[in-house]
């Protein structure tokens, strides 16, 4: 055998001289490469290494030696890099930020962070998809999590809330079944990240409280286009308390200056393949340009007299309290501007628990939110590995913690002292309990009997969601009919299918039928009895999703096709318009680098058009000669470009060129297909999407 090794300037030779030699030396030393000066690399017990590259070897091709210190270490650290996602939010983008107060809520709070203007506090806020694996796509049907650590000069309060108001179930002892109907099925292991299955729709099908939740689910809000772009809800209400012991209820609202935006279903399955880090992307790229995401935060505030007069029970967290009836008051603002050092350390990392309050905020008698107050601490022992989890720096307050807990797994303080007990006379420093500390708020309850109960006033369950659906645009309820179409078409079992379109019929009749429609149904099935009477609500424009787009291309994103021989200054106009009125721009071409566009100008392709199609962007534009256009037409990726750009209600801007494209794409001029050179048009079309065009390119419920 011969004793050659391949040629790797890596390996280590076999006169014994490591490649890194020049990198040898004592823990604390530097050394000089080409990449700049580095420390000495170390073991974990701070033992300089001198060689990275081969472990020990009994011999030059013998067994590895297990005395090997510095490989086993490596190892067994490597072994144990991952612990346990969560078991629902496993998916998540966390951003460093900070709240600012502009309206002091001192009138009903004492809690520092609502009452002084203009106080900043420092926030984490962890943005999450619910069903999926911590390695699942960013845009399945699902509700988003948006969670807020506020790490106030009082303690953390955390507001642990979502981007839908509502939630599936009355009482947190239904979680566990919720969650182990909506994940993949426990036989065959699928599918991943998506609630369109049998299980899922099984288990709703015989919890008629979820309607409303379902109702939300279904909408677009389930599909959004950015986390920058969604609401975010505490969904329970919680009480803040006045320096006079009074109560008054709240609810909690984010609303993202950049409005709402969805994505449109076929849009998010096909981001899905080209991008399964679409929303983490989107997030980070748009804090490294310091475009950073803004949300108000307002407050919805009630005495226990009012909601008594609200036609459903603020308790009850399947319902919400129409803003029509309680309007918002912003109160201040939340800008996230620092994505974090380290996802592990950070994002995967931090504990959020509903249960992290401050003094002057209390919870209500929501039964989801008091099963939640146990569920996330104790969720944290086993995720993190035992009680110091609040030792971590990103769990841990910014002000000082001083208690007698001692010990247990990975204790980070070092406790100095002789007590770690109180009452005790022996030592002069230790924590005592101060008056203005945390204490519940002493709520005067009923006598009665001590059962397993559901409250009568949780009954009605079909009210708001018909309030819902009746609230919405034709475009959006033929959105959340088609919702309903899709996840059940995916449901192999007959009856449940039609269980569920069961529940329609107490929500809207015309949504049943035109479900019932799609599924062959061909009779509507009996209607399960309501608990409650159907109220018709009135509606509430408030929970519409495309009234509350925002009519700008701030934040959004534009992508031009071009190839060799595009007009350079047609470019130019159209980027300079697009980003002058906020957008991100990109050059697709079918290679990166240099085009040859007109007039001798190349043109900086920024990405490859097979890798980025135009799901990418808000609204595209099309530049090309008339060669380029006709090369282009033969090229899927490009018919893609377009028929997609058509298919998802974008604006296309497009020259004589790319008429060819079009063509060969099947896309059809419109209102949404204006001039290259009509920016003006452009920019009015590429604001929104062309809702007129729908009905033309798919069949709707
Ligand atoms: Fe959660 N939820 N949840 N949840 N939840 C968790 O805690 C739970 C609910 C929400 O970015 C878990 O640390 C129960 C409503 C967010 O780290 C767990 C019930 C709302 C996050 C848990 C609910 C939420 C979680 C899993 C029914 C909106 C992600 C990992 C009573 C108001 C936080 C973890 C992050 C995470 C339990 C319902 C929001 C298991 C028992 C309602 C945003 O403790």
């Amino acid at each position: 055998m011969s004793n050659q090794k391949p040629d790797d300037s890596r390996s280590k030779d076999t006169s014994g001289q490591s490649s890194n030699d020049n990198m040898q030396g004592n823990a604390g030393e530097t050394h000089q490469t080409a990449g700049g000066t580095h420390p000495a690399l170390t073991t974990n017990q701070g033992v300089p290494v001198s060689d990275d590259q081969n472990s020990l070897r009994a011999f030059e091709r013998g067994p590895t030696l297990l005395e090997d210190f510095h490989f086993r270490e490596k190892i067994m650290h490597f072994d144990h890099e991952r612990i346990p996602e969560r078991v629902v939010h496993a998916r998540g983008t966390g951003v460093h930020g900070t709240f600012t107060l502009s309206k002091s809520l001192r009138e009903y709070t004492t809690a520092k962070l609502f009452t002084e203007v203009g106080k900043e506090t420092p926030v984490f806020t962890r943005f999450s998809t619910v069903v999926g694996g911590a390695g699942s796509i960013d845009t399945p049907r699902d509700v988003r999590g948006f969670a807020v650590k506020f790490y106030t000069e009082e303690g953390n309060y955390d507001l642990v809330g979502n981007n839908i108001p509502v939630f599936f179930i009355q009482d947190a002892i239904k979680f566990p079944d919720l969650v182990h109907s909506i994940k993949m099925e426990p036989d065959s292991g699928i599918p991943q990240a998506t609630a369109a299955h049998d299980t899922f729709w099984d288990f709703i099908s015989h919890t008629p409280e979820a309607m409303h939740m379902i109702m939300w689910v279904m909408s677009d809000r389930a599909i959004p286009r950015s986390f920058r772009m969604i609401e975010g809800f505490g969904v329970h209400s919680f009480r803040l308390i006045n320096e006079s012991g009074e109560s008054t209820f709240v609810k909690f609202h984010w609303r993202p200056k950049l409005g709402l935006q969805s994505t449109v279903w076929d849009e998010a399955m096909k981001i899905a393949g080209a991008d399964p880090d679409f929303h983490r992307r989107d997030m980070f790229k748009s804090i490294q340009r310091g475009d950073f995401p803004t949300w108000d935060l307002a407050v919805q505030l009630f005495t226990e007299e009012e909601a008594a007069e609200f036609p459903v029970d603020h308790l009850d967290p399947t319902k919400i309290v129409p803003e029509e009836i309680v309007p918002l008051t912003v109160i201040g603002s939340m800008v996230l501007d620092r994505w974090p050092d380290n996802f592990f350390a950070e994002t995967e990392q931090v504990a959020f628990c509903p249960a992290n309050i401050v003094p002057g905020i209390d919870f209500s008698n929501d039964p989801l939110l008091q099963g939640r107050l146990f569920s996330y601490l104790d969720t944290q022992l086993s995720r993190l590995g035992g009680p110091n989890f609040q030792q971590l720096p990103i769990n841990a307050p910014k002000v000082p913690v001083d208690n007698n807990q001692r010990d247990g797994h990975m204790q980070m303080a070092v406790h100095k002292g002789r007590t770690h007990y109180e009452p005790q006379s022996l030592e002069s420093d230790t924590p005592l309990e101060s008056p203005d500390g945390f204490s519940s708020f002493p709520e005067p309850t009923e006598a009665g009997n001590k059962e397993r109960i559901r409250a009568a006033s949780f009954a009605d369950h079909y009210s708001q969601a018909r309030q819902f659906y009746r609230s919405q645009s034709p475009v959006e309820q033929a959105h959340i009919a088609s919702a309903l179409v899709f996840e059940l078409s995916k449901v192999e079992t007959p009856h449940v299918r039609e269980n569920m379109v069961s529940h329609l019929i107490n929500i809207d009749v015309d949504l049943a039928k035109r479900v019932a429609d799609k599924l062959s149904i061909e009779e509507l099935p009996e209607t399960p009895k309501s608990a409650a009477p159907v109220q018709d609500l009135p509606v509430s424009p408030a929970t519409t999703l495309i009234g509350r787009m925002a009519d700008t291309l701030e934040g959004r994103a534009v992508g031009i096709l071009v190839t060799d021989g595009s007009d350079a200054s047609a470019v130019a106009t159209l980027r300079k318009t697009a980003e002058d009125a906020g957008a991100v721009v990109t050059i697709v071409a079918p290679k990166i680098g240099a085009v040859n566009a007109t007039g001798r100008h190349k043109l900086n392709a920024d990405v490859q058009l097979a890798g980025s199609p135009s799901v990418f962007y808000d609204a595209v534009a099309v530049v090309l000669s008339e060669d380029g256009g006709k090369e282009l037409a033969k090229e899927s990726a490009a018919k893609d470009f377009v028929a997609d750009a058509y298919a998802h209600l974008k604006a296309i801007a497009v020259d004589e060129g790319a008429q060819a494209l079009l063509d060969a794409a099947g896309v059809e001029r419109d209102a949404g297909i204006v001039d290259a050179a009509d920016t003006d048009g452009f920019l009015k079309v590429a604001k929104t999407r062309q809702w007129d065009r729908e009905p033309r390119v798919r069949s709707l419920p």
